[in-house]
């Protein structure tokens, strides 16, 4: 299984090119026999690099070798170069799930050397390799060193298990901060914090409570404004520690496997968000109907319950798109199954359910229960895909069902036959696949033991190496599996468990929370985090999983949830029952409100997202990836912007009648009265429960649905456009297609571009077209916000709009095609004089 690299030879000092792969000479090998005593057997030393005799180049790669370990570094793009590390000389194979293919882009790169070091250089970063003592640093084109090891890179030899705990460490620089690794429960800037990634099932976690349900080992450093990011593609246990131990010391470690990771340069945390994208893949686009509002909970049956809530739904006009059936549909938690009992006739249930607008989304677990009578274990148990242990004994636990064997989703052949168990769901009509407890989850136990094999995709390993895949390769085998079920349809899937490049075939949402205020402020910070970690279509469970909200918590929920990418209220068994109508008046009517200013939006929410699909931006935006260079940015975590328009800030306290919101320099509009307001500073911001503080870039154009009961409810007549003053230029898009294709990959989507710009008497509106889709509907209705004059003339393409009206609000409303590409807004003549 392994691959070998040239060997270090001491009379070979110059760079090679395209070396034959030969094997490693070991210098002498070092015998323990049974009858040694102990006292004679070496103890177990961390072992560091020496320094580098000489180098080898195999295209874009580059071998350095001390004469025993060698490491590798290669020039992945421009931006990225990704480095590992063999004691002596061993490298394993190279194959990774979360990269899963290296497209090697760096057009032109080069090595050099000198005295001191060997340095690879593309046309954006340096990266120097110190010949005294081995440590590695990056810099950028104008020798500004952005990341350097304070020790070289170290590992210790495994006696257990094989293989080594390997080590980097880097220096941290005083005013250092570090974000990203995914769904961690603690504050948005990771400095001062150790941190392990081993996926774990925490029920009711709290605040700093680590390790919980995902492992992504990608962090972003900022530093004096100028970011880079580290992305260690190691899926054993990690552990990272940001200036913990020591102020001076960033390490990252792994209890396995290979120190392998990518540098990605910035010098923008959006950039390094946008590179990791390029190296894990983005989220595909999901079916527009998943960016509604979903209505969970454990669980609703029977059938006539769904139905109930459902109908609940349309009388109380509140939208709604997904409704959820957890574990209690299945005949004794069996996967595939049905309780009969409860749900009679699923597939005519699932039919009136979409014929009143809703999608059917359901649970899955990975426990299979023991049972010779249940086809989908007699199956698996037949062809041999449950996980076993190293002596060949099944892997058994107890889950929901009882006694459970669990597939090995590492086995290519595994997935496949797990993907193909969805055709009868998929027949009755199920839009969705929830992925439940796929950390793995045991009861009891919590985990697999650490001594499960698994095929790993043909590169075996125990469960310390595929643990924390588990779960991203179980979403992976449903996915892939709907996906093919549903012809060209694209699915909608949910994970809790996952591993960075999870993002490519599904949403998540940050497992058993609490009915807190202090966990509503905690899923604010994680879905942040989560975003900037590659995990866009993210959310909470909103009310709290456990515990019981009251009216005034969930409607504060609400209100931030109708910014997370991924809207979902659930809650545990045991509360009451838990929908936007269940708190009575006001908090109804509020529910509804922002139930419905999410459903408005959701042209807006299809553009951002075809935007992480495409460029690999995150939805969720926190103010310092907007302002990276302002040092107290580091400090705020409550406001973020939800796409690049819209600045939120979620009402976390109860009782709370007004905030202090900041808000990035440049001109915002007050969402709910169009006030226009200079940022760069913090602002207070009444907060009455019917609002939280929602504020719009100047220069924006936010296009919005009219208000449905559920996605395609009504054809769309006409799409409002609010345009917002500004006297600086500012680009917008609007991305439309069918909403549930795979079409989008043949260019059939329409993407616009809007142009808004300013002046004293005057304000264009440019439009211009890509892609081969065209929306049913005719026009456009402009609502225009801020204009600093009294509009007295509108053309639109050379022809004089008549028919406009100023409102109360002084928005200019007025209705023009959608075709069009340039729209004037001119003062009267009095103001034109004046503004001379
Ligand atoms: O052991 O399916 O996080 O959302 O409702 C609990 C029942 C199993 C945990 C999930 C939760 C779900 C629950 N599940």
């Amino acid at each position: 299984m392994e691959e070998n690299i040239p060997a270090a030879e001491p009379e070979d000092e110059q760079t090679l090119v395209s070396p034959a792969v030969k094997l490693i000479e070991q210098e002498e090998e070092v015998f323990q026999h049974v009858n040694n005593p102990v006292a004679n057997l070496k103890p177990i030393v961390k072992k560091y690099l020496g320094s580098p005799g000489r180098v080898q180049q195999r295209g874009s790669q580059f071998f350095f070798s001390d004469g025993d370990a060698t490491v590798e570094a290669t020039v992945v793009s421009d931006e990225i170069i990704r480095i590992r590390m063999a004691p002596h000389s061993v490298f394993l194979e190279d194959f990774s799930y979360a990269v899963p293919k290296i497209d090697h882009k760096a057009s032109v790169f080069r090595m050099e050397e000198d005295e001191q070091e060997y340095r690879i250089s593309t046309n954006t970063v340096n990266c120097h390799i110190n010949k005294t003592d081995f440590t590695i640093s990056f810099s950028d084109i104008q020798n500004h060193v952005t990341s350097r090891d304070a020790v070289p890179m170290h590992w210790e030899e495994n006696v257990q298990f094989g293989g080594y705990y390997v080590f980097g460490t880097k220096v941290c620089q005083p005013q250092e901060a570090f974000y990203g690794l995914g769904d961690k429960p603690t504050d948005l800037n990771l400095r001062g914090k150790r941190l392990t990634n081993w996926n774990t099932d925490a029920y009711s976690f709290g605040w700093n409570q680590d390790p919980i349900y995902r492992s992504i080992p990608f962090y972003i450093s900022l530093n004096e404004g100028i970011a880079h990011g580290i992305f260690f593609d190691n899926t054993f246990k990690t552990h990272f520690d940001f200036g913990a131990e020591d102020r001076g010391k960033t390490s990252f470690w792994a209890d396995g496997g290979e120190l392998q990771y990518y540098y990605i340069h910035g010098p923008h945390m959006m950039d390094v968000v946008k590179r990791y994208h390029l190296l894990t893949g983005t989220h595909p686009m999901p079916p527009l109907w998943a960016f509604g509002y979903h209505q969970c909970r454990w669980s609703y049956y029977p059938e006539s319950k769904v139905h109930k809530v459902a109908k609940g739904f349309r009388e109380h006009k509140i939208p709604c798109d997904g409704i959820y059936l957890d574990i209690d549909y299945m005949d004794g938690y069996r996967c595939f199954t049905w309780n009969r009992k409860y749900f009679p006739d699923p597939k005519k249930m699932i039919k009136e359910l979409a014929a009143d607008g809703f999608k059917t989304v359901v649970i899955i677990d990975p426990g299979i229960r023991v049972d010779d009578n249940y086809s989908v274990f007699k199956e698996g148990k037949e062809k041999k895909y449950f996980c076993r242990r190293s002596d060949d004994y099944f892997m058994e636990g107890h889950v929901w069902p009882g006694r459970c064997q669990f597939p090995d989703f590492t086995n290519p052949e595994v997935r496949t036959w797990w993907g193909g168990l969805f055709d009868e769901l998929v027949q009755l009509g199920v839009a969705g696949v929830w992925n439940d407890m796929n950390e793995p989850a045991v009861f009891g136990t919590g985990t697999f033991p650490d001594d499960v094999r698994h095929q790993y995709d043909g590169y075996r390993g125990s469960h310390r190496k595929a643990h924390n895949v588990y779960g991203m390769q179980m979403v992976r085998a449903t996915y892939e599996g709907l996906r093919k079920l549903m012809k060209n349809k694209r699915p909608f899937t949910i994970t809790r468990a996952g591993y960075s490049g999870v993002q490519r075939f599904t949403s998540v949402w940050t497992g058993d929370n609490v009915a807190s205020w202090d966990h509503l402020r905690l899923g604010n910070v994680q879905c942040q985090r989560l975003s900037m970690s590659g995990i866009p279509f993210c959310g909470t469970d909103i009310g709290g999983f456990s515990g019981e909200p009251d009216g005034e918590l969930f409607t504060r929920w609400i209100q931030m949830g109708t910014f997370s990418p991924f809207m979902r209220a659930h809650s545990a068994g045991d509360t009451k029952e838990r929908e936007p109508w269940s708190f009575g008046e006001p908090f109804t009517a509020i529910n509804r409100k922002f139930i419905e200013l999410r459903y408005k939006l959701i042209p807006y929410l299809y553009s951002t997202f075809w935007e992480h699909h495409r460029y690999g931006f995150p939805i969720l935006r926190p103010v310092i990836m907007q302002e990276q260079e302002q040092l107290l940015n580091q400090a705020r975590q409550d406001e973020f912007t939800y796409g690049d328009k819209i600045l939120v800030c979620p009402v976390m306290e109860p009782g709370q009648q007004s905030r202090h919101v900041y808000l990035p320099a440049g001109n915002w509009y007050y969402y709910w009265d169009n006030e226009k307001i200079a940022g760069g500073r913090e602002v207070p911001v009444a907060t009455p429960l019917e609002t939280i503080p929602l504020f719009i870039k100047a220069g924006s154009v936010i296009p919005e649905y009219p208000v449905m009961q559920y996605v395609g409810e009504k054809a769309i007549e006409e799409v409002r456009l609010n345009v917002y003053y500004s006297d600086t230029e500012a680009n917008s898009f609007f991305f439309e297609d069918y909403g549930e294709t795979f079409a989008y990959e043949q260019d059939i989507y329409s993407e616009k571009k809007f142009v808004v710009n300013g002046k004293d008497t005057l304000l264009t509106i440019q439009q211009s077209m890509e892609g081969l889709y065209t929306p049913r509907y005719e026009n456009y209705h402009f609502c225009i916000a801020g204009l600093p004059f009294a509009p007295a003339k509108v053309m639109a393409d050379g022809k004089q709009v008549t028919e406009f009206v100023v409102t109360e609000q002084k928005c200019l409303e007025f209705k023009f095609s959608k075709n069009f590409k340039q729209i004037e807004v001119i003062a009267g003549e009095s103001e034109v004089q004046l503004a001379k």
